[in-house]
């Protein structure tokens, strides 16, 4: 068999990390662990681990700025947005925005940019001669609106292998990818601690930050999302906007007493899922018909990570959120992600109860 085919045999036969490669006596820093994996394929390049590496900083220098965030007045920002010496205070979202592009233009390790903040790509020009292989896209600081509350927010961040011609710059079709494409998704929680979670299709694994050693320590193996619970979460108050089979589903959920947990901050409540199980739901609604959240930068990062956990994440027309085809980078869709068993119960009731042709 030839050797990129026995590489890819390889790769497909080893499903999560192989343990045997990650020491479990001792602390394993994010670093460690990215390095340690991508020995686990020797055809791998650095790009990728690079690329890991830099989110993993960028998220660190957020995180300081997060938890600075209830100390605005008492650091004398000014309300004009200003503090005592004319510094100009930034939106936190901004921040986050400036950080995780610095980094990854640093290391040159992707060509391209997208995020929910700026309209259009962004070029990272070439650090060395070597043309990087990757871009990368993120939502740099979601659910923000939360942080005048001190309630969690969440950077969440996707990799593709750009598909244009590396020795030219990279062009929106790099971008618009179906999310099976993704090489790697994650996102980082900012809440009472800081996880930084993420998948390159080889399981899912939490690594929590230790602010004393300013490390990013392995903290959660090989993740899987429990099959079933009776947790769900929606945003209850647009319960009389969402279609008839929704209202279905959420009244069998309180005829069958689950527990309602909605944070409005998605990476909170996706994490909170994928530790304790539950169904994480955004349908259509009269603002948003096509639903709230943005598909590449919100919806296929964490439906890659919840699938590599062992769930399952589809639109309310009952297609696989990483089959749908993206044509805008800035696209909204409909979501249901979470345990597969109310997964495929939702699906059922959407099956029983929708008007609409699927
Ligand atoms: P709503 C935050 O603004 C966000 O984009 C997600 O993080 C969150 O799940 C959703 O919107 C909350 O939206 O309409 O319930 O306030």
């Amino acid at each position: 068999m030839a050797t990129a085919a026995l590489k890819k045999t390889a790769l497909n036969s080893v499903s999560q990390i192989s343990s045997a490669n990650i020491p479990n006596n001792r602390i394993v820093t994010l670093d460690e662990f990215i390095l340690r994996s991508e020995k686990d394929f020797d055809y791998a390049t650095g790009e990728l681990t690079g690329l890991l590496r830099d989110i993993g900083v960028a998220a660190k220098i957020i995180n300081r700025e997060v938890n600075k965030a209830g100390l605005v007045n008492i650091l004398g920002m000014a309300d004009s947005g200003e503090n005592q010496s004319g510094d100009t205070q930034q939106k936190l979202d901004v921040y986050a925005n400036e950080r995780l592009i610095e980094c990854l233009q640093n290391s040159g390790e992707c060509c391209a940019i997208a995020s929910e903040e700026n309209d259009n790509i962004i070029h990272v020009p070439p650090v060395t001669s070597k043309p990087s292989h990757y871009v990368v896209m993120f939502d740099p600081l979601d659910g923000s609106s939360n942080i005048d509350v001190n309630m969690s927010v969440g950077t969440i961040f996707a990799i593709y292998r750009r598909k244009s011609d590396p020795s030219g710059p990279a062009t929106i079709d790099d971008f618009l990818q179906t999310g099976t494409k993704q090489v790697a998704a994650g996102y980082v929680l900012y809440g009472t601690s800081t996880m930084l979670v993420y998948t390159t299709g080889r399981g899912v694994n939490g690594f929590t930050l230790d602010p004393s050693i300013g490390e990013f320590c392995l903290s959660h193996r090989n993740m899987r999302i429990p099959e079933n619970s009776q947790t769900y979460s929606v945003n209850q108050g647009y319960y009389s906007k969402f279609d008839l089979e929704m209202r279905r589903y959420i009244d069998n959920c309180s005829d069958q007493n689950y527990g309602l947990r909605y944070i409005g901050s998605m990476v909170s409540d996706v994490h909170r899922i994928l530790i304790q199980g539950g169904i994480f739901l955004y349908p259509s609604t009269r603002k948003y018909p096509k639903g709230k959240l943005r598909l590449l930068y919100e919806c296929n990062p964490l439906a890659m990570l919840i699938e590599q956990a062992g769930g399952k994440a589809m639109n309310t027309q009952l297609k696989r959120i990483l089959e749908v085809t993206p044509h805008d980078l800035h696209q909204r869709c409909t979501i249901a992600i979470g345990s597969p068993t109310m997964v495929d119960e939702l699906k059922a009731f959407i099956e029983r109860y929708s008007a609409l042709p699927l």
